[in-house]
């Protein structure tokens, strides 16, 4: 009886610390007290006071911590980098849009990757701003427009949209229209480009496919722990988009705000810090890693998701698992690298996993970098009430419902760009 009251026991102990660090909290009042780094401060105690000791001091060595211990860095330059429009019609979405499929092709060490990029113009305007961002399932999901290409790139599978054998077909054709207001956007003068993000590095732990295995030395398998994984290497590949972009005559180049949802939000927000090319940040539902504070431990933790997700981000960031108090930056610095161009947090109230106060305490604790700037932030720590967006440089809203991107979002995300814009 002692023997297996003993035995009992000592699974009891040896499974107990394993359980507690998967339990997700969702109790205010369990968060513990934390220290968040002051993006005023420099690692070596220096007190930053002016907007060109942040771009000078403090901004290059926020991006070299992000970069070594939390997204990786990328590995090094291309070799070549190529565009082509290989589709096109200036009478799309009723004649309301002007429509191009531009592919991308990067090259390194003699091995190529290719993507393809869906842009929608408006008709009416020379050279119009646009919102940049991934989609989950192909360009083809965005519009029931018979004319996109369907990617041949392998996908996650979705039942619900008819995906399965990861292949993207037919069946899921406009199936995500509901996340892309693009009529909403051509009307307000703006313009959408979007990108299937498995074309850049397919999102399943295998780091034999994908850009990563294009910086591969002789022999290697997979990136070093202060490397990319994969939201570094979507990240990049927004900057590629960019570089199209940007010479790109139907664009107004200093227009371009990149936009992502959930994991492709944590890449839009990286891409946007590194990238200063980028006009704007639009951040939905990102959460952890993306503008949810790490350290308040709420809903999805680093141990979580470096545990679900051990190929998102560098290696080095598995050191923090579980020890977030360790970790000598927080996401409200990834947000106030952005700085001082405008910046959109937005949450969901039923989407706790991604801890919507988290995300809205980032960018009040951002908002500091932003007066150095002279540009409005959050102005107070009290979180709007729902469907009430604060909407300054900084803005923020917590819509009702789940974690999704809504007309909402889109409504306010556009009247914002335009009053930032104009
Ligand atoms: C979840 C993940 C989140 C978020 C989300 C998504 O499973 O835990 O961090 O990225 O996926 O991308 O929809």
């Amino acid at each position: 009886m002692l023997k297996y009251y003993l035995l009992f026991t000592c699974i009891i102990l040896v499974l107990q610390p394993m359980d507690a660090q998967f339990v997700a909290n969702y109790d205010e009042s369990k968060v513990p007290e934390f220290d968040l780094p002051d993006p005023l401060t420099t690692f070596s105690k220096k007190q930053i006071q002016t907007s060109s000791s942040w771009n000078e001091l403090r901004r290059p060595e926020l991006i070299s911590f992000f970069e070594s211990q939390v997204f990786g860095k990328v590995p090094g330059t291309l070799d070549a980098l190529t565009f082509e429009v290989i589709e096109g019609s200036n009478s799309a979405l009723g004649g309301l849009a002007k429509r191009r499929q531009v592919k991308v092709t990067i090259t390194k060490n003699s091995k190529t990757l290719s993507f393809l990029m869906l842009l929608y113009l408006p008709k009416k305007i020379d050279r119009a701003p646009l919102f940049l961002g991934y989609n989950f399932h192909g360009n083809h999901t965005v519009n029931k427009d018979p004319d996109i290409i369907i990617s041949k790139a392998w996908s996650l599978n979705n039942e619900s949209m008819g995906i399965n054998n990861h292949t993207l077909t037919e069946e899921s054709r406009g199936m995500r229209s509901s996340r892309w207001a693009i009529t909403k956007m051509i009307e307000a003068g703006y313009g959408l480009a979007t990108i299937y993000y498995g074309e850049i590095d397919p999102d399943k732990n295998d780091f034999t496919d994908g850009l990563h295995s294009l910086f591969y030395t002789e022999g290697q398998k997979r990136p070093a722990k202060d490397e990319w994984g994969g939201i570094g290497a979507w990240a990049w590949a927004l900057s590629r988009a960019m570089d199209y972009l940007a010479n790109d005559m139907e664009v107004d180049k200093s227009g371009v705000i990149v936009f992502g949802h959930s994991r492709l939000g944590k890449a839009a927000l990286w891409a946007g810090a590194m990238d200063e090319r980028f006009a704007g940040v639009i951040s939905n539902d990102s959460g952890c890693g993306g503008a949810a504070l790490s350290k308040r431990k709420f809903g999805e933790t680093v141990a979580q998701i470096n545990n679900n997700f051990p190929y998102w981000f560098s290696e080095n960031f598995k050191k923090y698992n579980n020890a977030e108090e360790n970790l000598a930056v927080d996401q409200h610095e990834l947000l106030a690298l952005i700085a001082p161009r405008p910046l959109y947090v937005a949450s969901a109230q039923e989407d706790e996993w991604a801890d919507p106060k988290g995300e809205f305490l980032s960018a009040y604790y951002a908002t500091p970098v932003y007066s150095l700037f002279g540009k409005t932030g959050i102005p107070s720590n009290e979180m709007p009430n729902v469907n009430s967006p604060i909407q300054n440089t900084v803005a923020y809203h917590i819509r009702t419902g789940k974690h999704d991107v809504t007309e909402y979002d889109w409504e306010q995300y556009i009247k914002w760009a335009v009053e930032q814009f104009d």
